[in-house]
């Protein structure tokens, strides 16, 4: 069957009234051998990363030029039942705002309970099965409704995500569901639904992350290959490329800390050093 079929109207509804809907083992397994067939590659030339992650929770291998790296990718986010089912949570045209692949390398402390902000929508596939000891999330459902009283976010707040004590929190029920299934999970989220990644132990779990969100909100500028581009229908080309924003995100980053970033994202030189050392020297989960 294929992968998105099976959303429904109760899916819309549960996403819309709890933030967050887990689709456990929904991708047929030989779409994700191939996704990670093509990935392999890309990882033998990957080092550690210059992204926030790097700061926050230690190092990972990103894949950020999906559109050059992984054609089945493409075609797997951009699945005509998946649009058709975002077309209608948003209610308006969509747009992908951004879509990566993650490999975790190192284990790590996780990343405390926090809301990333906005609007859209986030989603991640697993490439790997969802697991405690690989790293698996965790939501509070319908916290994407709940305001939050200042007073109890934590210091370290940055611009484009905040956290907070689940203890000191207004989530009087702290129904929390966390992510189940094997491989080929799909988990869809409100972005402004709190959540938090508690520690794991092994390395090794790959996503692929996605942003969706109306066609207002700004976008990657996406890099894609042209035979990918010519694989796509005319309704995935416009949900990939078009966009209404004016603030289109560049494609290209240069290596390094991000200076130009505020200070939490600012990592100095001998740091990413360490991090680069440490990659080279520990990491287990190179290829
Ligand atoms: O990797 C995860 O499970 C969560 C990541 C996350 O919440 C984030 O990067 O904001
Ligand atoms: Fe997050």
């Amino acid at each position: 069957m294929p992968s998105f079929l099976s959303l429904s109207e109760n899916h819309l509804k549960q996403l819309k009234e709890d933030g967050v809907i887990i689709l456990p083992s929904i991708i047929p397994s030989d779409i994700i051998n191939d996704i990670r067939k093509d990935t392999l590659s890309w990882y033998k030339n990957i080092s550690f990363n210059n992204r926030i992650s790097s700061f926050i929770i230690g190092n990972n291998q990103w894949i950020d030029h999906v559109g050059l790296c992984s054609s089945k990718a493409l075609k797997l986010v951009l699945d005509t039942d998946l649009i058709k089912f975002l077309k209608k949570y948003f209610n308006s045209d969509i747009s992908l705002g951004t879509i990566s692949i993650q490999k975790k390398i190192f284990s790590e402390n996780g990343i405390p309970l926090h809301s990333d902000l906005g609007n859209g929508l986030s989603i991640f596939i697993y490439l790997t099965k969802p697991d405690k000891k690989f790293g698996i999330t965790e939501f509070v459902k319908r916290s994407h409704l709940c305001t939050i009283d200042n007073s109890s976010i934590t210091k370290n707040k940055i611009d484009d995500a905040t956290y907070i004590d689940l203890s000191k929190s207004p989530f009087s029920d702290k129904d929390i569901i966390k992510t189940h299934g094997g491989i080929g999970t799909v988990v869809i989220f409100h972005r402004s639904i709190w959540h938090r990644l508690p520690k794991f132990t092994e390395p090794g779990r790959e996503i692929i992350m996605i942003r969706y969100s109306n066609t207002e909100s700004s976008s990657n500028d996406h890099l894609v290959k042209n035979s990918f581009l010519n694989l796509l229908s005319s309704i995935q080309k416009e949900v990939f490329l078009e966009n209404e924003s004016n603030k289109n995100a560049p494609s290209l980053s240069k290596l390094g800390s991000n200076l130009d970033k505020p200070d939490p994202y600012k990592i100095p030189d001998w740091k990413m050093m360490l991090y680069f050392m440490r990659y080279k020297l520990f990491s287990k989960a190179r290829s």
